[in-house]
């Protein structure tokens, strides 16, 4: 950079610093970045990376940016001598929820770590209008509001690129929009978002409601617009098909321009699908490569080649097929080469179920992902392991050597150098700097844990920064009128609400702590239980988990007797930028989904990075977390994935039965419907979850139920009375969270799959 920060701010808008308005601040500062992240991009030689994903969950960019330019510290320095504050400046950035969760961040997390590392690799996406809702929890239910991220100024910047594409056979332009991603001390790669000029935002009206039927005037305004009626899933394949036509266009283009003659397009391009949303690049590849003279099974060879295909799910709802019909309407165009991929996969095998068209006449995304690309991979051991054994086993066996695992990860610049500054300062003042580029250095945390007691100043100091992001976190709900007690546990459950991830299992937990409290077992320690979470807009049991907590919480608030001792905090319309706030605060990590059902979990890794405890099930990383740190310094209950499928495969899970015979359990549901909380509450909502959990259960949430009784006081209770033993475990995670950086996940997509080279 060329002059002091000063010099550029005073360039950039016209004046003194302190004069400047905080918007202009801002605007300021982002011109700054766009600046120093344009310097640092370097053409490609060699293979690139595209990264097609439906979701890119990127959060405020600023402070992420300025952290990963190095101009971090000098920018607050120089905006507090001026009277400024850098955090209160980031409140004027609006954040791109362009992803509904775990899946959105990964992928934004990889951008981080590829731009870290010197690969290259870009992102190709869709500029949603609007990112996901805007959660209002004010009258005790949730409801939806648009989240307008695209002001006038922002990081997603115009090009004058445009690439032709037909929906229903009516031809559209689709423009390009690029998003600089700025790796720390490392290299600038590019976001690539695509979106039609057509769009009509005035078009929403009454919350997030809009219609459906014109296409050109709202295929992009929202991220997953909801699938529950056929305009809605109809408009879901418009939207997955010109993502990924405009991208194919923009990966050709890019590679004959560095010199491929596309029999070549392996050597220049790796094209990572990322679950099945971008399925369709497959045939439209195809469709391309025969357009410009190439036979198709030439065709296949070259998608095969240059393709590989992530799997984040085994939950049947998850993974996509559409109807022929459905297809037909939007991409006419694809039909012939599906029915001829159709033809080459049962030419494989005689195993009718791993046809890409099934006897229906459904489509199955998967089954096209895993024949036409040359790797599959799943996103922790355990998934990956169910993927080959159960799940997609008939794969497994016709193409054995595409399986791989590759165990997520998180970007430790935003999940630990921003999020918990005061953290890092310690780490580096014990460790030095190294950890930032090498997370696998956390380990030399392990020498003030050796000692039975460990290193007692070093661990009072952890403990100090965590008193103190856990006080930081209490003025931040101050603010918005939750009072919290900061010497209480944190207890946080953050995550999309859906019932394979259990927050009912918390909610029942809470219900039976208030009748023990109320019949004097208080708890070794005041709780404050924490959740953030949004649900599906069409999902009903889903909104009524959140107003049968959000209904606890306020009979609890009401009865001093209890809420001395327990409160239930709904943080409403959680995101990134308030995870970042709730994770560096947090005691004990809930992740307590059914086993076998979270495909990796990724907000895990993050609570361990920050030194919380986790409370889990061995689903997930949960279960590779469980090996690194050791069972002593993790909180593992419930049933086994192998029990759970074995269950599920039986058939004969009875939830009534275990309603029945456990007192415990019966009391906590029969109160969802008591008098305490119908007086606070809705019945409507309340009565459906009651039946819910008896009747249907179909997440086997009571069974986990005394398990995870008995280990939540166990945490507790470790807590209270020996805190110096619980740092000591809280540093053994930070210690061992190392091998979650997206950095080693990236390294081994580039190992296996990709061989890119860094550019250096
Ligand atoms: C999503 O966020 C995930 C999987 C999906 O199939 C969809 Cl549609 C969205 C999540 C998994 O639930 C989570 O376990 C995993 O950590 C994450 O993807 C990233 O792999």
């Amino acid at each position: 950079m060329q002059g002091t920060i000063q010099q550029n701010l005073i360039e950039l808008t016209g004046k003194p610093v302190a004069d400047c308005t905080d918007q202009e601040l801002y605007l300021a500062l982002l011109n700054l970045v766009r600046r120093e992240s344009e310097a640092r991009r370097t053409p490609v030689s060699g293979k690139k990376l595209y990264y097609i994903s439906a979701e890119f969950l990127i959060g405020k960019l600023l402070s992420n940016n300025l952290i990963n330019l190095g101009l971090y510290d000098e920018v607050k320095t120089c905006l507090k001598e001026a009277g400024k504050s850098l955090s209160v400046i980031e409140e004027v950035e609006p954040e791109p929820s362009l992803g509904n969760g775990g899946l959105g961040r990964l992928a934004s997390c990889f951008l981080d770590s590829l731009a870290t590392m010197d690969l290259p690799g870009d992102g190709i996406g869709l500029r949603y209008h609007f990112g996901l809702f805007r959660q209002d929890l004010s009258q005790g239910v949730q409801q939806e509001q648009p989240d307008p991220w695209l002001t006038d100024h922002c990081w997603a910047e115009p090009t004058d690129t445009v690439f032709p594409v037909s929906l229903g056979g009516h031809p559209v332009n689709a423009r390009l929009y690029r998003l600089a991603v700025t790796g720390y001390e490392g290299r600038t790669n590019t976001l690539n978002l695509f979106d039609l000029d057509t769009i009509d935002e005035s078009m929403v009206t009454e919350g997030i409601r809009f219609d459906k039927t014109d296409i050109e005037k709202c295929l992009t305004l929202f991220l997953y617009p909801d699938d529950s009626d056929e305009a809605g899933r109809l408009l879901r394949i418009y939207q997955q098909y010109l993502m990924v036509s405009a991208g194919a266009q923009l990966i050709l283009a890019e590679c004959q321009e560095r010199g491929s003659n596309l029999h070549d397009l392996a050597d220049y391009a790796a094209i990572q699908i990322n679950d099945t949303h971008p399925s369709m690049v497959i045939p439209e590849l195809i469709r391309l490569l025969e357009e410009k003279g190439i036979g198709f099974e030439e065709a296949v060879q070259i998608v095969t080649d240059t393709c590989a295909y992530t799997n984040h799910t085994i939950l049947a709802e998850a993974l996509e097929t559409w109807p022929w019909n459905y297809l037909e309407k939007v991409v006419p165009q694809l039909m012939p080469i599906i029915g001829k991929l159709d033809d080459l996969a049962r030419s494989r095998t005689d195993d009718r179920s791993l046809a890409v068209v099934d006897d229906h006449g459904n489509v199955h995304m998967a089954h096209m992902d895993i024949h036409f690309t040359h790797s599959t991979n799943g996103v922790a051991a355990l998934h990956t392991e169910i993927l080959k054994n159960t799940e997609l086993n008939g794969f497994y066996r016709l193409y054995p050597d595409k399986f791989n695992n590759k165990t997520n990860g998180i970007t430790f610049r935003r999940w630990l150098l921003e999020c918990n500054p005061a953290l890092a300062a310690e780490i580096e003042t014990l460790i030095g700097p190294d950890f930032k580029k090498d997370a696998s250095r956390l380990e030399q945390l392990m020498q003030y844990t050796d000692a039975a007691e460990g290193d007692v100043v070093v661990l009072q100091q952890f403990a100090q920064i965590k008193a103190d992001n856990k006080k930081a976190l209490a003025s931040w709900l101050g603010e918005k009128g939750i009072r919290v007690d900061p010497e209480a546990m944190f207890d946080i459950q953050i995550k999309r609400l859906h019932e394979y991830k259990r927050q009912q299992l918390n909610l029942l937990y809470l219900i039976h702590q208030y009748f023990e409290i109320k019949a004097g077992h208080t708890p070794a320690v005041p709780l404050v239980s924490i959740f953030g979470a949004k649900a599906a807009p069409a999902y009903t049991i889903a909104k009524d988990i959140i107003h049968a907590i959000l209904t606890l919480s306020k009979v609890i608030a009401a009865d001093p007797e209890v809420s001395r001792w327990l409160q239930v905090v709904f943080v409403p319309n959680y995101n990134v930028t308030i995870a970042e706030k709730l994770i560096p605060a947090c005691d004990l990590s809930e992740q307590i989904s059914l086993a076998s059902k979270e495909a990796s979990g990724t907000g895990n890794m993050k609570f361990m990075l920050n030194g919380a405890l986790t409370l889990g099930t061995m689903d997930g990383a949960n279960v590779e977390i469980a090996e690194l740190v050791g069972k002593d310094n993790i909180y593992i209950f419930g049933a086994s994935s192998n029990q759970v499928i074995h269950r599920y495969a039986a058939g004969d899970y009875c939830a009534r039965e275990w309603y029945e015979a456990d007192p415990n359990l019966c009391r906590a549901i029969d109160f969802l419907t008591g008098p305490e909380m119908l007086a606070a509450g809705r019945s409507e909502n309340l009565e459906r979850l009651k039946n819910e959990l008896i009747y249907k259960d179909w997440f086997q949430t009571l069974p986990d139920f005394n398990a995870y009784v008995v280990r939540k006081d166990q945490a507790l209770a470790d807590y209270a009375f020996d805190p110096l033993g619980w740092s000591r475990r809280a540093l053994i995670n930070i210690a061992k969270a190392g091998y979650f950086s997206s950095d080693r996940t990236i390294g081994e997509y580039n190992r296996d799959i990709w061989h890119l080279t860094a550019q250096h």
